[in-house]
């Protein structure tokens, strides 16, 4: 539909939709950066959306039944800060949206999640908030099983581009949905046939509407810019059994008559005179930033349309059970049950007594089995390892369209769209999730694993096969440089756990981060347990402690982590018979050491003793610990990986290698 023709037969929607527009033209100009033509192009298709379909109630954004509304085409950024200010969002003023892009402002380049009020997750990266989406469906879906359809009944709509769809997540996050039958998921595509390079044609003929077919979706399509049409598509969606993909035939930057329908309007501010004679076009007399009353009060009256609805929703929830009212505010709120606590230490005590040897895998799932019964909200789900990562226990159940009771879920192999879904799942709310897959295969979960980290979510990823140690599959699947890719990210915990009671110790405070991401980083192979005696306290939280103190004078500090641990004690015991006095620290988690204060760490790693660090990976990580605290480069030494690995029986690999109590001894005479 052209704009003389749409403006003659729907106004009162053009003036609507007109004021996203002007508002997106206007930030992007004065901020001299930024992505107008998707907000131009979107305008109606938001428009109708808000003001037909979303529940929602600007007046409370954290109401726990509220629709979400996921703009993974990120770069559009700007419309969704329209439509939060023109809705009447609190946080959301004209002044933030003045400040688009600027320090300090809630309107970040890209929607940031934490930021403002109404953006429900950090998009930018492409695919990201579609993959995550699926989390939130997935949420929503185990929640109403848990606590009903008269307190959790929404849908999760999300905003789309084609780079959205080209990404390779995309198709992971599709198919998981359409195994999933996710009704309430509702994706609308941005088809406006441009990225920045030019036409999708340069670089791609895939036939998105069979795509999603293919995997079980409804697909359905309108005139993006035609609101009757967008209505009618938009109510077909939700009759929909399974997910909907809705083809939007958009044109980018829509109105510009320089700019519309080309790459020049994706990313760039149209200038002055564009957006001139675009408002010209639009029939849109006002200056930047200036919306009139009587369409600002529209939109307003839009924000409020569900507050009828959240009252409602709000007496229901005051009406259930005390119990299920308590355990419904609670699971939403993220808090893990007091039960806990006292679970993880009798496991701990009767651990230490029993002293059993198993891989720290082995362990994960020993503690997972007195977690899971304490704490109905974990979900927990392995990319198509599961009888590797040992992620499932007894009594969990299977997620499944059939059974949403169920808290186990086949994400088959897709480790990225599992990331991304376990980031949805905790954002949504009411659901503690992990997910495990090979730590090697961290590279194929990471851009979703980064956003956990970025939006501080405490999800969990139970990383097995943690190094050689795995042996036979081979440099492929061994990995060398993962524990230093997940350290060097921020607000990360990276745990590589010794034993069966660190291994609990580091599900335990998995389980309590409040903001923060873990990664479990888990042995194949059998250890021993070597905290033979019990303590209440949780060592593992401080990130590091002596586990062995040096006999006689101490000359030298091992440090080691996980498999590696039971290497360094009995490198200290060859020290020892040589009366070399040798301490060992177990370091399971190097950022919560260097959480802790400098007292603390200068207990734990003095000056003057000879320091040696083995851990069957890349050294990157350790230097700080080598070579500062009081650490001197003649003085320390590193045993571990300098390149990648080998298929061969894991004790093999470890003599090839190097990375035996004999070296690491070696080492420490070497630097006396
Ligand atoms: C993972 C990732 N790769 C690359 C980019 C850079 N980028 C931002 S928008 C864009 C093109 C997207 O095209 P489309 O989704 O069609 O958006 P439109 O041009 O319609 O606004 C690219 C490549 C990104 N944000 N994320």
């Amino acid at each position: 539909m052209d704009i003389a023709s749409l403006r003659a037969s729907h106004a009162h929607h053009w003036s609507l939709a007109t004021a996203i527009r002007a508002l997106a033209m206007d930030a992007v100009q004065a901020a001299n950066s930024g992505h107008p033509g998707m907000p131009m192009g979107m305008a109606d298709v938001a428009t109708v959306l808000f003001q037909r379909h979303l529940k929602f109630d600007a007046a409370a954004p954290h109401w726990a039944d509220r629709d979400r509304f996921i703009l993974s085409a990120g770069h559009g950024s700007a419309l969704l800060y329209a439509l939060l200010h023109l809705t009447g969002y609190r946080q959301m003023t004209l002044e933030q949206v003045k400040n688009f892009r600027q320090l300090g402002a809630i309107t970040a380049g890209h929607p940031e999640y934490g930021h403002a009020e109404g953006v429900e997750t950090t998009t930018g990266p492409l695919g990201q908030g579609l993959a995550t989406a699926v989390g939130f469906a997935m949420a929503e879906q185990s929640m109403q099983a848990r606590f009903g359809a008269k307190l959790v009944d929404h849908r999760t709509w999300v905003i789309s581009g084609d780079g959205c769809l080209m990404e390779g997540i995309s198709q992971e996050a599709i198919g998981l949905a359409g195994m999933q039958r996710l009704s309430k998921l509702i994706l609308l595509w941005d088809n406006n046939d441009i990225t920045i390079d030019g036409r999708v044609s340069l670089s791609d003929r895939t036939d998105q509407r069979a795509r999603f077919a293919a995997s079980g979706w409804t697909v359905l399509h309108c005139d993006g810019h035609d609101p009757d049409d967008i209505d009618r598509a938009l109510s077909a969606a939700k009759q929909a059994n399974g997910p909907v993909l809705v083809d939007c035939k958009t044109i980018i930057g829509f109105g510009s008559p320089k700019k519309a329908d080309s790459s020049g309007a994706h990313g760039s501010p149209l200038g002055a005179e564009e957006i001139a004679a675009t408002k010209a076009i639009y029939g849109w007399p006002h200056g930047p930033f200036v919306i009139p009353a009587a369409i600002k009060a529209e939109w307003e009256a839009i924000g409020a349309r569900g507050a009828a609805d959240r009252a409602a929703w709000e007496a229901r929830l005051a009406a259930a059970a005390p119990g299920k009212r308590a355990e419904f505010v609670r699971q939403m709120s993220g808090e893990p049950p007091r039960k806990l606590a006292a679970a993880i230490r009798a496991f701990k005590k009767d651990a230490s007594a029993k002293a059993p040897k198993v891989a720290t895998r082995k362990a994960s799932e020993m503690v997972l089995a007195v977690v899971n019964p304490v704490m109905p909200e974990t979900i927990g789900g392995s990319a198509d390892l599961t009888g590797s990562n040992l992620t499932r226990t007894a009594d969990l159940g299977v997620f499944t369209a059939e059974n949403r009771k169920g808290r186990y879920v086949y994400f088959g192999i897709r480790e990225h769209g599992m990331a991304a879904a376990l980031n949805g799942m905790w954002l949504h709310g009411g659901v503690r999730p992990y997910g495990g897959t090979f730590l090697c295969f961290v590279d194929y979960a990471r851009g979703a694993m980064r956003l956990s980290a970025l939006m501080g979510l405490p999800v969990t990823y139970v990383m097995t096969h943690d190094s050689i140690g795995l042996g036979e599959d081979g440099p492929t699947h061994q990995p060398v440089e993962h524990l230093a890719i997940c350290r060097a990210t921020p607000n990360t915990h990276t745990f590589r756990p010794a034993d069966v009671v660190e291994t609990a110790e580091a599900w335990e405070l998995a389980l309590t981060s409040t903001r923060t991401p873990s990664v479990l980083a888990l042995s194949r192979q059998n250890l021993p347990t070597l905290r033979t005696s019990h303590s209440a306290q949780n060592l593992t939280a401080r990130g590091a402690y002596v586990l062995a103190e040096a006999a006689g004078k101490r000359q030298a500090i091992i440090m080691a982590t996980g498999s590696e641990v039971e290497i360094a004690l009995r490198a200290r015991d060859i020290l020892q018979a040589k009366a070399i006095g040798t301490r060992v620290v177990s370091m399971p988690c190097m950022e919560l050491f260097a959480a802790q204060d400098a007292g603390y760490r200068r207990k734990v790693l003095p000056a003057g003793a000879v320091r040696v660090a083995v851990e069957a990976a890349a050294r990157q990580p350790w230097d700080r610990w080598l070579l500062g605290e009081r650490g001197r480069d003649g003085k320390a030494g590193f045993v571990g990986m300098e390149g990648f690995g080998a298929s061969a029986p894991a004790e093999r690999l470890y003599a090839e290698f190097g990375i035996t109590a004999e070296a690491v001894a070696a080492k420490v005479q070497a630097l006396l």
